[in-house]
């Protein structure tokens, strides 16, 4: 039975065996991890009181301006990284191309690589609702002692050997697995530790919300569109809940909780989808999984698709089991 007082630091030491890898690196990453979100989330939770808020001026790889907060997040996940000497490559949403990073000896000897989304729902940075941190984790595929390349990143996501977000909401969050499950920490901002408050995370695998922005309706594949008509049709346990905050993160974690789908479908102005198939929907999916969720693109399981490009888009359904299904059984039924 997981100890709810226990901390991250311990329960990384106390589970570290269970991890095929681990030479310590594995759990090195996620404490640095840990420390980059407790930075980061000491701005989050102040940036209504510093001249950090708007934008920065910048645009990013995507052509989204880049708020501050998106821009001091990104520099301190990747400083911290790079400082603790345990990755030998970073790829970021905010960064048009991956990052060398040249271990200290020179010699490459790192073996994992670090996709994130540094802070995820920057849009509502302004507007104090809560935004995310989400990264995924593999184990390079290139020599050791080599530079990393584009092939240590375009690996499926069933690779992932850790994955995980923060969310910098009413409290501070690092939930993450290393494909045993899904856990939950609470930051007690008063002395800086994260606590063991979510242990076990697991989807209900039926829900009442589901989470989409409908403003986009008219752009939906029919399969969608039918699916969320049923949402709403009064039958059984319908209608259904709406609830979309427009963070990935807060309507994962939402939906997690208390049972819910998340959709972002593809449309005419995202012909792919929005999200990104590898530093959002792939953690994602990985989460969701370990945790008796589900996460496809309407057809196929998320994590088996094969990355072409770094940045590449993805439609994105995630959640409760039987509510992925559902959707999946329109999309087959009446398709795009
Ligand atoms: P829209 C944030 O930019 C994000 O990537 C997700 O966190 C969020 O769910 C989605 O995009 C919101 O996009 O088009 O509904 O504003």
């Amino acid at each position: 039975m997981a100890n709810k007082n226990q901390t991250l630091g311990e329960f990384i030491i106390e589970n570290q065996a269970a991890f095929k890898y681990t030479t310590g690196e594995l759990s090195r990453l996620i404490n640095s991890i840990r420390l980059a979100a407790k930075v980061v989330n000491h701005e989050v939770n102040k940036a209504g009181l510093v001249d950090i808020i708007g934008a920065v001026g910048g645009r990013n790889v995507q052509g989204e301006d880049q708020q501050k907060l998106d821009v001091y997040a990104n520099d301190t996940f990747i400083q911290t990284l790079i400082k603790r000497n345990i990755v030998c490559g970073l790829a970021s949403e905010e960064e048009d191309d991956f990052i060398i990073i040249n271990s200290q000896d020179e010699l490459h000897q790192n073996k994992y690589v670090v996709l994130i989304d540094p802070l995820d729902g920057s849009s509502n940075i302004d507007v104090n609702v809560s935004v995310g941190t989400i990264f995924s984790i593999f184990r390079r595929v290139t020599p050791v002692g080599t530079p990393v390349t584009i092939e240590d990143f375009l690996q499926p996501g069933n690779q992932q050997v850790a994955a995980g977000y923060v969310v910098y909401g009413t409290s501070t969050m690092l939930v993450y697995t290393t494909g045993h499950g899904v856990n939950g920490f609470t930051l007690n901002p008063a002395i800086g530790s994260y606590y063991l408050s979510h242990p076990d995370m697991q989807f209900p695998e039926n829900g009442k919300i589901y989470s989409v922005n409908e403003g986009n309706y008219l752009d939906f594949p029919l399969g969608i569109k039918k699916y969320i008509k049923y949402c709403q049709e009064e039958e059984g346990d319908r209608p259904y809940t709406s609830r979309y905050i427009g963070s990935l993160v807060s309507d994962f974690h939402r939906n997690m909780i208390k049972g819910g789908v998340y959709l972002y479908p593809k449309g005419s102005r995202n012909p792919n989808g929005k999200l990104r198939l590898l530093y959002e929907c792939n953690p994602m999916a990985f989460l969701a999984e370990q945790a008796n969720g589900k996460a496809s693109d309407g057809y196929q399981r998320i994590m088996d698709i094969q990355p072409t490009e770094l940045h590449q888009r993805v439609p994105f359904v995630c959640g409760s089991k039987n509510m992925v299904d559902k959707v999946e059984e329109f999309m087959q039924t009446y398709g795009e």
